[in-house]
């Protein structure tokens, strides 16, 4: 293939960056890539930002040149975030001039290049030709039809194309599917026993620490208004990180959510610090008040660091080894070491495990037949229910919500009105900034909306609006009162709640983690159940 006449591509293309001055100067500061012949082109997209991704570990730096480009296919398969689109255009900057300082050749694509063709494979395919290379070398994706478009890449470009497994995840696909193989259910918490043999965290010998897995149990405090809460990690942003924020609120200005405030961190040294900051602030009342909502507080002690986690600015294994070491050195109790350790080489392992071994297919299933469409107010946060608007407007206003509000709040009402999960999936992958299609889907699909008839969850996670109030401090402020099931000022929950069960009965019933419930629904007067009826008709009438 014809190379490049210049000596430098990557030099070329620096010099094409005229609409990023700032990140094209960072990225000149550094010094002088390599100049020789390039073999092997090795794209790097925007959530593999790790210097040890497979593809960078096996590719001959001398040799090679990094691919990153900004595309529209991938800022537009769903409408993202303004935040979601910042941080990953900003992050895959700061990334390429790391690359640069560590020496690599790299070929960075702007969005506004002139020839940009829109699409990864596009710019795979121009990139090969114009290095001459004979070599694709890829790490696989983190979403399916990702993984599809770049199966193509071989064909596409003429050239040999490699494809490595990520190896930034504690249990590699096969293993998992040889755990799943057989098994009649599949449960998180075996799972996560695995996985703290293998990595050997909280562990005593073959004894996991303190006598028992999981200290969940404990984890379930309440919020309190008079609770100290920390304030929350804000990287500011840098000359690059502005540069992007213009192009976002320009060529983005209708998507869903506010870009002003941004203050996430965007480099692997940002990342760490958030790290600190968690370890330092928040993770001795992780555990207590892990799922305590809070009018106006939007992190609590939670670590937001699942967008740095997400795109590889930080490694799953090394947190939780600081978390443990937090613990070791008692500094942390053990039921917010363990609750933490828990989410990430439990369920974070367990839904991408799930989520490759169920795909294609995963994201169209709808076990309860839900057909309503997504009320406009997800959008707008323009509802009464005080509950809804908070996580809405947060949402809109950060690109985050904590675990609680993602599944008790937004999830719980779109299950129990019966939205199709198709569409909730869809706004999930949208609005929130750690949001890719392998931890999404699972979390929406999954565990919220029961749409695989309890493959990822054992019962759906169905609640009036008791919990709501029991585990935060909404209800005393809404328009709606949450000890009501029926009347023009009840709870909109409450009646939606048993509406939901009756609605699905044939397919819960059997369910042994729901018979007290169905037996309570089963002794109340008729007309209770006939008023419950009418109460949930009118209002999802009305949505
Ligand atoms: P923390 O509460 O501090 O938890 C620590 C870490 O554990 C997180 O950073 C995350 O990496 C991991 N974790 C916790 N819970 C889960 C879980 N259920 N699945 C996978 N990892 C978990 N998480 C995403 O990373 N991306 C998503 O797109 C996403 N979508 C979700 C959609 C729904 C409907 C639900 C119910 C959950 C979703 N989650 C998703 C899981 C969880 O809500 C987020 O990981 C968490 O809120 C991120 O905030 P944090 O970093 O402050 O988490
Ligand atoms: C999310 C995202 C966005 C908004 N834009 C890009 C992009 O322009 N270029 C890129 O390489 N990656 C982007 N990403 C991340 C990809 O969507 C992500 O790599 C795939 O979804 C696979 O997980
Ligand atoms: Fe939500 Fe009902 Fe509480 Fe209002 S009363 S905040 S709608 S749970």
């Amino acid at each position: 293939m014809p190379r490049l006449p210049e000596a430098d591509a990557a030099i070329a293309r620096i010099s094409a960056l005229a609409d990023a001055p700032a990140f094209a100067a960072a990225l000149a500061a550094e010094p002088h890539a390599p100049a020789g012949p390039v073999e092997t082109l090795v794209p790097v997209l925007g959530d593999q930002l790790s210097l040890n991704l497979p593809s960078l570990a096996a590719a001959d730096r001398e040799r090679s040149v990094v691919l990153m480009a900004e595309v529209m296919r991938e800022a537009s398969y769903v409408g993202h975030h303004k935040q979601k689109i910042a941080f990953i255009f900003s992050a895959m900057r700061h990334f390429a001039i790391a690359l640069r300082k560590a020496g690599w050749r790299v070929d960075y694509i702007t969005l506004e290049n002139p020839d940009n063709t829109g699409s990864l494979a596009g710019e795979v395919q121009r990139a090969a030709a114009r290095h001459g290379c004979g070599r694709v070398l890829a790490t696989k994706p983190g979403e399916w039809r990702v993984l599809e478009d770049m199966s193509g890449w071989g064909a596409l470009t003429g050239c040999e194309a490699v494809l490595l497994e990520d190896t930034r995840f504690l249990c590699p696909l096969d293993e998992f599917a040889a755990w799943a193989e057989g098994r009649k259910q599949l449960r998180m918490e075996y799972f996560y026993r695995e996985m703290r043999r293998k990595t050997g965290l909280l562990m005593e010998g073959d004894e996991p620490a303190g006598g028992r897995w999981n200290f969940d149990a404990e984890n379930r405090k309440p919020a309190e208004g008079s609770l100290f809460l920390p304030r929350p990690f804000r990287a500011v942003p840098d000359a690059v990180t502005k540069e992007v924020l213009a192009l976002v609120g320009d060529r983005f200005a209708q998507n869903f959510g506010r870009l002003e405030g941004f203050a996430y961190g965007v480099t692997a040294q940002d990342a760490q610090a958030a790290l600190e900051w968690f370890l330092r602030e928040a993770l001795l009342c992780f555990g207590d008040y892990q799922d305590a909502m809070l009018k106006g507080e939007a992190w609590l002690y939670h670590s937001v660091l699942s967008p740095y986690l997400n795109t590889g600015l930080l490694d799953p294994l090394e947190v939780c080894r600081r978390v443990e070491a937090e613990w070791r050195a008692g500094r942390v109790p053990l039921n917010s070491a363990e609750g933490y350790i828990r989410q990430i080489i439990g369920w974070r392992e367990y839904v991408r495990g799930l989520y490759w071994l169920k795909m294609p297919g995963y994201t169209e299933e709808n076990a309860l037949a839900a057909h309503r469409p997504l009320p406009a107010f997800y959008w707008t946060g323009e509802t009464d229910m005080l509950c809804l608007r908070e996580a809405i407007t947060q949402t809109r206003d950060t690109a985050y919500a904590h675990h609680i509000q993602r599944l008790m709040v937004t999830g719980n009402f779109a299950m129990l009105a019966g939205i199709n999960p198709r569409e909730v999936h869809e706004w999930y992958l949208a609005v929130y900034i750690d949001a890719f299609e392998w931890v999404e889907a699972p979390n929406t699909i999954g565990m919220s909306q029961f749409a695989d008839g309890g493959l990822l969850g054992s019962k759906p996670y169905a609640a009036g609006g008791n919990y709501i109030n029991r585990m935060s401090d909404y209800c005393g402020s809404c328009r709606y009162d949450v000890k009501q099931r029926t009347g023009r000022d009840a709870c909109p929950l409450n009646a939606l709640y048993w509406d939901f069960l009756v609605r699905n009965g044939e397919k819960l019933r059997g369910n042994p983690r729901l018979a007290q419930v169905f037996r309570t629904y089963g002794k109340m007067a008729e007309e209770a159940k006939r008023d419950l009826h009418r109460q949930a008709s009118a209002f999802l009438k009305a949505l």
